[in-house]
C-alpha cells in the first residue's frame, strides 16, 4: 500500500478509447485488468471520465470543410479536431464494462462546455478554468500522484504537466498507458513531461 498521501488517478477508460470505439486506441482495453490489480495499492483513487455534449466544439463535424484529425484554431489555442466522441450518457462515454468502478472515490467528467476542450484532469484546455480535482486532492492531503489510463499523449500527458506544474510529484505508468500518437505526438508528450518533472516509469 503507497502512504495516504498518494492516490491513482485513472483516466478516461472509457468505451469510445477502447478497440471499436469512436476514437479507438490501439490496445487501450489491455490495461483494464492490471488497472484493477493496481487500485488496491492507493489509499486514494481517482477516475476522469471524457464527458462532451452533442456537437461539442471538438468534433470535426462541428466544423464544416474540417475532417477528424485536422488542427483548428480555438479562441484558446491550437486544437485537434476529433471524430465524435464521449457523448454524455451514451455507451461510447460508459467505462470499460471490465473497469473497476466501484473502487472510485471520485469520478471527475471534462469536457462538459460546448466551447471548450478539456484534455487535462486539473484545466481546460485554456489552461485556467479548473475542474476541482486540485482541491479535492489537496484537502485529502495528497501530494504524490501515478497516473494511468488513455490516452498517454492527450490526456494522461496534459494532466501529467498540469500536476508536475501543481507542485504534485507525478509517475506516469507507462506500461498501463495506451496513446493515440498523431505525427509524432508521443514522442512530445513523453519530451513534455519530462521536461516539466515527470517520472516516466
Ligand atoms: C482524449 C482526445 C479527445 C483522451 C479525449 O482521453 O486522451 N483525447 N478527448
Ligand atoms: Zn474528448
Amino acid at each position: 500500500m503507497h502512504p495516504d498521501t498518494s492516490a491513482i488517478i485513472v483516466i478516461d477508460i472509457q468505451n469510445d478509447f477502447c478497440p471499436g470505439g469512436a476514437l479507438a486506441v490501439a490496445d487501450g482495453d489491455s490495461i483494464v485488468a492490471p488497472v484493477n490489480a493496481l487500485l488496491a495499492d492507493f489509499p486514494v483513487r481517482v477516475f476522469t471520465q471524457d464527458w462532451h455534449p452533442a456537437g461539442h466544439s471538438s468534433f470535426a463535424s462541428s466544423h464544416p470543410g474540417q475532417d477528424p484529425f485536422n488542427v483548428t484554431e480555438m479562441p484558446y489555442g491550437p486544437q485537434v479536431l476529433w471524430p465524435d466522441h464521449c457523448i454524455i450518457g451514451s455507451d461510447g462515454a460508459a467505462f470499460h464494462a471490465g473497469l473497476n468502478t466501484d473502487a472510485a472515490d471520485l469520478i471527475i467528467r471534462k469536457g462538459f462546455r460546448p466551447q471548450i476542450d478539456s484534455y487535462s484532469a486539473f484545466f481546460e484546455n485554456d489552461h485556467s478554468t479548473p475542474t476541482g480535482l486540485e482541491g479535492y486532492l489537496r484537502t485529502r492531503g495528497v501530494t504524490d500522484l501515478t497516473l494511468v489510463g488513455l490516452a498517454t499523449d492527450f490526456c494522461v500527458n496534459f494532466s501529467a504537466v498540469d500536476a508536475a506544474r501543481l507542485d504534485f510529484s507525478v509517475t506516469v505508468r507507462q506500461d498501463l498507458c495506451r496513446a493515440i500518437d498523431l505525427d509524432g505526438s508521443l514522442t512530445a508528450a513523453r519530451d513534455g513531461m519530462r521536461a516539466a518533472g515527470v517520472t516516466l516509469a
